[in-house]
């Protein structure tokens, strides 16, 4: 056999070992959900055929023609039994895109498709997209929501870098086949983190929003916002209200933004979300909750103090460190929940947790009293009446 062929059956094989590999629940949790201990999809569960030539004529020395950096950032939905993610898939180029990954399993075995989606432009091409959230919306349709970003028109000559966020909408039956609407316009000068409610809110189509003023800083943009549409084609948003603000010296002082669209529990729509503050090291990203009101989605109902996800060990490292992202989960009909994030810009892991505990941690966790000496008496109340409960003699133990 070739050198050529022989290369080729390792690299295949390897592949196989990787994507093949079972996951099970990492050892210690936290009660409020379990981390699963490998990543679910990295850069090197790309398909050996979206990365090599293998035709030995042209690539004689099988080397990778068109890398992939990172898998990062998926949405999430499960159809007919079967789970998907929409990954942020990055080449080596630095363009991001969209691909399809489906396993049978929430927790393992998710392999992409053979081809990445092809997604539509507008008439004003995107240079640049990411981040989609899936949403299975009542008028039949599933929406992918995701940032479009494009060249600043109004950068000084020689700044290469300045951008426009605006959010992309495309809809779909199946993921294969994409119909791709006009950019949700809204009164804010770019937008990030676009999320559609899965519900009509008054007979209109709703909106969780990112307002910005710039393509990084938020500036005057004071937190996750609201806005009604009446239709999605085009979607306009007149009018934009907070409903989940920025607060000072928290996890989310610099930024923050919704994550996949809420889920509807009996006692409000539960929302995943991402804060971020600013360290000597650069900015650090987690993951947060929060409810709001069943009947009125915008109101907030239930804001738990500090982060659900952080990063953790290898999560704290890669192109973007100390980074954790989500844009997905799945909410099973019989309540289990698949927490989908991303580690540093970097690559896809999964927590598993329930409905039932997600609620309880919404609305059992204290709020962020925002000063340090009501955080310690916030502490001193919960150990007050642990060291009551410690008294009796079944805790006797927890003395010793
Ligand atoms: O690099 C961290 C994240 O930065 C952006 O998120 P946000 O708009 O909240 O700052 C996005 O580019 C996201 O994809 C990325 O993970």
């Amino acid at each position: 056999m070739s050198d050529f062929m022989n290369k080729l059956i390792c690299l295949k094989a390897e592949h196989d070992e990787l994507v093949n590999r079972p996951n099970k629940p990492a050892a210690k949790g936290n009660g409020i959900y379990d981390r699963y201990e490998n990543p679910l999809l990295t850069n090197e569960h790309a398909p050996i055929h979206w990365r090599y030539d293998l035709n030995p004529e042209t690539n004689p020395f099988l080397m990778e023609r068109i890398g992939v950096n990172a898998a990062f950032n998926p949405g999430a939905i499960e159809l007919n039994g079967k789970y998907y993610l929409m990954v942020r898939a990055e080449g080596v180029d630095r363009k991001s895109f969209f691909a399809v990954a489906e396993s049978d399993s929430p927790t393992e075995g998710f392999k992409f498709w053979d081809y990445p989606v092809r997604l539509p432009e507008t008439e004003d091409p995107d240079i640049n997209v990411y981040d989609m959230r899936l949403v299975k919306h009542e008028d039949g349709w599933i929406y992918g929501l995701f940032c479009s970003e494009r060249k600043d028109p109004n950068a000084p000559a020689g700044d290469l870098s300045s951008a426009v966020a605006q959010g992309g909408i495309a809809r779909t039956k199946d993921l294969v086949n994409w119909e791709r609407l006009p950019d949700l316009k809204t009164p804010s000068a770019q937008q990030r983190n676009v999320v559609l409610h899965p519900e009509f809110v008054d007979g209109k189509y709703a909106f969780y929003t990112r307002p910005q003023d710039g393509f990084i800083d938020t500036g005057s943009g004071g937190g996750i916002g609201w806005g009604l549409s009446g239709s999605m084609n085009p979607a306009i948003v007149d009018k934009e209200f907070i409903v989940d603000e920025r607060k000072y010296h928290t996890i989310k002082e610099v930024k923050n933004g919704q994550g996949p669209a809420p889920i509807k529990t009996d006692k409000g729509w539960l929302h995943i979300a991402h804060g971020v503050r600013n360290t000597a090291a650069g900015l650090r990203y987690v993951v947060y909750m929060f409810m709001t009101d069943l009947n009125e989605p915008h109101k907030l109902t239930y804001a738990p103090g500090g982060h659900l996800i952080a990063p953790e060990g290898i999560e704290r490292v890669g192109d973007v460190s100390n980074v954790i992202f989500c844009n997905g989960l799945i909410a099973k009909e019989n309540g289990e929940v698949y927490i989908y994030y991303a580690s540093s810009d970097t690559r896809i892991h999964v927590a598993a947790t329930t409905v039932e505990k997600l609620v309880d941690a919404c609305i059992n966790t204290p709020e962020d009293p925002l000063r340090s000496a009501a955080c310690v008496d916030q502490r001193c109340e919960l150990i007050a009446r642990n060291l009551e409960l410690m008294n009796k003699p079944e805790y006797a133990f927890l003395r010793d």
